[in-house]
């Protein structure tokens, strides 16, 4: 700690590699307490969390054993434990853009800097390696072509996502490695945005032209927030699925492909509405903005004629015009060339999915079974479905039972045929994203001149805990896990072991690992996933069972406690989740009625054509239907979550094989205003996502590294001294000398070199250099000759 020349109060940063002077509120370290005489005799500030549970600025008086007497801002001086002060930094370091600036890192300190920034719209911040992304939830004004142009041309260089997406591009083309945008937060938090603002950016690098596969990229935004999002209880916009988008680009640095994963998770919201919550927004798109003679082709009405719409008291969203919406979603479908017959097509599956929702049944005897009310509804789906009237009302009120050779039709009862009818309509729905997901691959489908390098974006649903948490809960927090594994794995992990193997000079940070929350979800045969299909394949288990057989296995592990009533919790690192496991068997199996599946591949609709993959992978019997013969395989029945621990995997090994740049996001309220900072719900998600730990390891870390030969290759011929030897090390070095980077900015590994933040742009910045004014002797080198 010193004092800065004019008097002021100030630190200068004097943190060495393995000498970490952090003190966050949770790891405290011994300085402080000794650096407590020094606060006082400085007047220097120090924050006080007693106050309203709030941290507040004070200066103090004086100690007496293990109190102290500070001095708050307001003039008004409180005792305080002195274990519940932490040192605050210096004006000077307000609004910092990268927290490993800080002179003290804690929490408060980190609330404050981010607070400070987003108070005068400087939402985004750095946090060591991690851009840290603070939801405004209004226009900013930080978007658009100048913008882009002014960070592409290194005009502006403060943090934001266009700086994540240049970074990745330059070290794409650079390195030619893969990278990923890795974008993670609360539902709400901004990270859709964001990962279109980051589209935007590398659409624009592309020419930014209202044409061509860039200006196509942009627009699956469109189609699938139609389809895949709705306005729930915390987003107006809230993405219902996860989706990894891979760009590819050519050798000259343009866009030529891309392609879309999604992953969705089984929801009931086509069917089943919280209250003051929508289903997906193409519904209301539809019934507000289908002009009339697709209206009058698919008997549309408005949407609060339709039951699946109209139970949640909310048809509307504050500011939203679904009719232009729709109008929008025309564009997008006819950029990305869906044909006129295939959204037809479409729109005559929703509208048959709304109908179905309005489909009543009659109870016919004692013990409810039911027959389907021949009206509008049902005549109106089955005419969209491409079947008879007769056909669906029997196949929503009956049940089909192989006895022998016979088969024997029995009646449902009311639940059973409500049921049915909203499986069917969730299955045509399901079929129908699956499929326009697709259509949209096979229009951006790479050129031939791709080089097969690539940026993904990765905007998946964050970590949910509710009150009562179910099989979906549990699956969102699972992938959570799994991607803050690979969070921790190259940030900590890897960068440390990294340090040790190349012998350089370093003292290990601890940091929180979350392998034994992995493991009790995916080990096998002992893990919660491997018991649940185990449980699933049994048909007399229960919820109950299969609670006690994870209480029975999985006790040892110290992420698991087995509750009494048939639930269990988890320790996530965002924090315990407590399980409710009704359910969880049923969700697993998801039995997509056989009755449903013969029905929609035996029919001669339109409908199994744009359902074929779907129907073929949940056909009990293949080779049956002209259908069944359309593709020869067969995939095999998994179970929910075997599909979703696959699909996790797979994204998992793509990620690996890219170099990451990470987005947090965070929402600053919960009420989704802006210029507001509730101070407790920013901090919880600072410590979920490990933005504090991530900084303390950047800060006393070298995030540039680059193996001696490459960094000798790129930067060597800026050395002036001719003598200079050959060897690759040695060159790095005397280029770092020559440029005069001090010796506590880098350290000299066995392969590679190592180098603090900022000293690589320095670099970088001479060789642009030197090259331009290569180019420039040569044009005049040229000139002359001519
Ligand atoms: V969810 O997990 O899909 O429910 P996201 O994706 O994290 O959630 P989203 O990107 O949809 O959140 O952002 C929510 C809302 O915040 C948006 O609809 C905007 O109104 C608002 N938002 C988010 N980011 C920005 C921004 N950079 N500038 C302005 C923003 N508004
Ligand atoms: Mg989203």
């Amino acid at each position: 700690v010193e004092e800065t020349k004019d008097g002021t109060q100030g630190f200068a940063y004097t943190t060495e590699p393995g000498q970490d002077s952090d003190l966050t509120s949770r790891t405290r370290e011994p300085e402080w307490e000794d650096n407590i005489g020094y606060f006082i005799k400085k007047k220097l500030s120090v924050w006080c969390g007693q106050v309203d549970g709030q941290w507040e600025l004070g200066t103090i008086l004086s100690t007496s054993g293990d109190q102290a007497c500070v001095l708050l801002s307001n003039a008004t001086s409180i005792n305080v434990p002195t274990e519940e002060l932490l040192p605050a930094n210096p004006d000077v370091l307000d609004g910092v853009e990268d927290l490993i600036q800080l002179s003290y890192l804690n929490e408060p300190s980190i609330l404050h800097s981010l607070q400070y920034r987003y108070s005068r719209d400087m939402i985004y911040s750095k946090a060591g390696p991690v851009l840290v992304a603070i939801n405004p939830f209004k226009d900013t004004q930080i978007y658009g072509s100048d913008v882009i142009t002014s960070y592409r041309n290194r005009a502006a260089s403060s943090p934001h996502v266009y700086t994540t997406a240049d970074t990745a591009y330059n070290e794409m083309m650079r390195d030619e490695v893969n990278q990923s945008i890795i974008i993670s937060g609360e539902s709400g938090a901004g990270k859709t945005e964001t990962a279109k603002i980051a589209m935007q950016y590398l659409a624009a690098l592309g020419g930014g032209s209202t044409v061509g596969i860039e200006h196509e990229i942009l627009q699956t935004s469109c189609i699938l927030e139609a389809f895949g999002n709705s306005k729930t209880s915390r987003n107006d916009n809230s993405s219902r699925f996860g989706k990894f988008i891979e760009i590819h680009f050519c050798t000259s640095g343009k866009i030529c492909g891309a392609k879309v994963q999604t992953c969705k998770k089984s929801e009931s919201r086509v069917v089943q509405l919280a209250m003051g919550e929508r289903s997906y927004h193409v519904f209301y798109q539809l019934c507000a903005g289908a002009p009339s003679p697709l209206q009058e082709r698919l008997n549309l009405k408005l949407a609060h004629e339709y039951n699946y719409l109209n139970q949640s008291e909310c048809l509307m969203i504050d500011g939203v015009d679904d009719a232009k919406r729709f109008n929008r979603l025309l564009d997008a479908l006819n950029i990305v060339r869906i044909s006129t017959e295939d959204q037809e097509e479409m729109f005559a599956v929703l509208a048959a999915v709304l109908w179905l929702g309005n489909v009543t049944f009659k109870v016919t005897d004692s013990e409810n079974h039911v027959d389907v009310i021949d009206d509008e509804a049902v005549t109106t789906a089955a005419r969209l479905m491409g079947c008879t009237t007769v056909d669906l009302m029997l196949v929503l009120s009956t049940h089909k039972i192989v006895a022998g050779k016979d088969t024997i039709s029995k009646k449902l009862t009311l639940q059973q045929a409500t049921d049915t009818r909203d499986a069917l309509a969730k299955f045509l729905y399901a079929g129908l994203f699956d499929w326009l997901v697709e259509q949209i691959n096979k229009s951006l489908e790479m050129g031939k001149q791709c080089t097969g390098k690539s940026i993904n974006i990765l905007d998946i649903y964050g970590f949910e805990s509710f009150k009562k948490n179910s099989f979906e809960q549990f699956c969102i927090n699972y992938a959570n896990e799994r991607l803050q594994q690979h969070f921790n794995r190259h940030l900590f992990k890897l960068e440390q072991e990294d340090y040790e193997t190349d012998g350089i000079d370093w003292t290990r940070i601890d940091f929180e690992d979350n392998e034994d929350c992995v493991n009790v979800i995916e080990k096998k045969p002992l893990g919660i996933l491997s018991l649940l299909d185990e449980e699933s394949n049994f048909p007399k288990a229960t919820d109950l069972t299969f609670a006690d057989k994870l209480k029975h296995h999985l006790s040892a592990n110290p992420c698991f406690r087995g509750e009494r009533d048939g639930s269990f919790s988890l320790c996530h690192y965002a924090g315990e989740v407590l399980y409710d496991t009704s359910g969880f068997l049923e969700k697993n199996r998801d039995p997509v009625l056989p009755d449903l599946i013969q029905f929609l591949s035996s029919t001669g609709c339109n409908l199994p054509l744009l359902f074929a993959s779907r129907i073929l992978s949940q056909s009990p019997k293949a080779g049956t239907t002209s259908l069944n013969r359309l593709c020869s395989i067969d995939s095999q029945k998994q179970s929910v979550g075997s599909k979703f621990k696959g699909q996790l995997f797979n994204l998992m090994h793509q990620l690996e094989t890219t170099k990451p740049h990470f987005i947090r996001c965070i929402k600053p309220n919960s009420k989704q205003l802006p210029g507001l900072y509730e101070e407790d719900l920013v901090l919880q998600q600072l410590r979920c996502c490990g933005v504090i730990e991530v900084v303390r390891i950047s800060r006393s870390g070298y995030p540039t590294r680059m193996p001696h030969k490459d960094f000798a290759e790129r930067y060597g011929f800026l050395l002036t001294d001719e003598n200079a030897s050959k060897d690759p090390s040695s060159t790095s070095v005397a280029v770092l000398q020559q440029f005069n980077i001090l010796p506590e900015m880098y350290q000299v590994g066995y392969t590679k070199l190592y180098l603090r933040t900022g000293q690589i742009a320095t670099l970088e910045n001479e060789r642009k250099q030197l090259l331009q004014s290569i180019v420039s002797i040569q044009k005049c080198f040229r000139g002359h000759k001519a």
